[in-house]
């Protein structure tokens, strides 16, 4: 079996360590028991080392030598242990939660910012519902308005994405589209700290029952994975999000080249069939005016279905804010439905799990 040491070498080989080295280093390392010599020796790789590493490989490495416990081997006693009387039973170990190195806030935030669990947290309260997903103060509304997608359509795909472990830490599965088409599972493991501003609410993505965690520790565990909530914040695809948490790919109708009655079926199809749909408006410099109309540009919606009464065809939409929609349905929970000639208007199109 190779050491440790012999995989330093090789990923120093180069003068630029990548994530992938990164990442199948530290595979390596955890697979064997984690000794202080491991540990010395990959400190001595990050301290000497780490201006040769991507920003992300950098930050992997730490988090990584900042979660590892060392294990001692038992050495082998050389005298014969005499029997001791017993002594009065110790009281068993607490177990600490474990703490992991928390991804870095939004830049605006860091001077307002503080980690810690959520007083009487848990990851689920009442099933997991689209209907629970708002977003905090970071521009990623496609990422919220992907959660509320899946766990309409596939609530199981939610629960079984998180695992909380013994520690008190969560591991969370996401999925990463390999070049060639085929999909490999990421795991990345956060602790219970969720960021806070100073007036003591949820700085980013929550649920709307404060208890509810598992909004909160999707988005973080998904900072962690992309190298922080800037890397999230400002802006993405929601395709992507859809990918990372079903491990399957999207189709898109785009609203201006599709015949309206065609994007109203793929929504029904889509909707029957139980996948997850996101709409996103267009930008400030589209030219498409939302003076009024009670939407918002640069924004994406959750798409939650297609009806039609009277002849008259509708799309059910959800704002990810959890509120502010336009018309009057008698409840600002940010659901609402649409003429289907005003959402091909002003929205791009939609874009459907498959
Ligand atoms: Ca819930
Ligand atoms: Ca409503």
């Amino acid at each position: 079996m190779p050491s440790i040491k012999d995989s330093i070498t090789r990923v120093m080989r180069d003068n630029r360590v990548s994530i992938t080295e990164m990442k199948s280093l530290i595979t390596e390392a955890k697979s064997h028991p984690m000794t202080a010599e491991t540990r010395t020796a990959l400190q001595g790789l990050l301290d000497q080392h780490g201006d040769k590493f991507g920003t992300t490989a950098k930050r992997d490495l730490q988090a990584f030598l900042g979660s590892v416990h060392v294990v001692t081997t038992p050495t082998v006693p050389t005298t014969p242990t005499v029997p001791t009387t017993p002594t009065t039973p110790t009281t068993p170990a607490v177990v600490t939660p474990r703490q992991i190195d928390d991804p870095t806030v939004l830049t605006k935030h860091t001077t307002d910012t503080t980690w810690k669990p959520v007083e009487n947290g848990k990851l689920f309260v009442d099933g997991v519902s689209f209907d629970d997903v708002v977003q905090g103060s970071i521009a990623n509304c496609y990422m919220v308005g992907a959660f509320s997608a899946v766990a309409q359509s596939n609530p199981d795909a939610i629960k079984n994405a998180i695992k909380e472990n013994p520690d008190g830490t969560y591991t969370v599965k996401f999925f990463e589209k390999q070049y060639g088409g085929t999909m490999k599972a990421v795991e990345i493991t956060v602790d219970k700290d969720l960021p806070q501003s100073s007036m003591g609410s949820a700085r980013y993505g929550k649920a709307r029952d404060s208890s509810e965690l598992w909004v909160g520790v999707l988005e973080k565990a998904y900072a962690q994975w992309k190298g922080g909530y800037e890397a999230i914040g400002n802006g993405g695809y929601p395709s992507e999000v859809v990918t990372a948490l079903t491990g399957k790919t999207t189709s898109w109708s785009s609203a201006k080249y599709t015949d309206a009655n065609t994007v109203w079926n793929n929504i029904k199809k889509g909707a029957d069939a139980h996948k997850p749909m996101t709409a996103p408006t267009h930008g400030k410099d589209s030219g498409v005016d939302y003076n009024g109309t009670g939407v918002y540009a640069w924004h994406v919606y959750t798409v939650l279905g297609a009806s039609e009464e009277a002849g008259q065809k509708f799309v059910q939409l959800r704002n990810p804010w959890g509120s502010t929609e336009p018309g009057s349905d008698g409840k600002n929970d940010g659901i609402f439905k649409m003429k289907l000639e005003d959402f091909t208007k002003l929205y791009q199109g939609v874009d459907v799990g498959q």
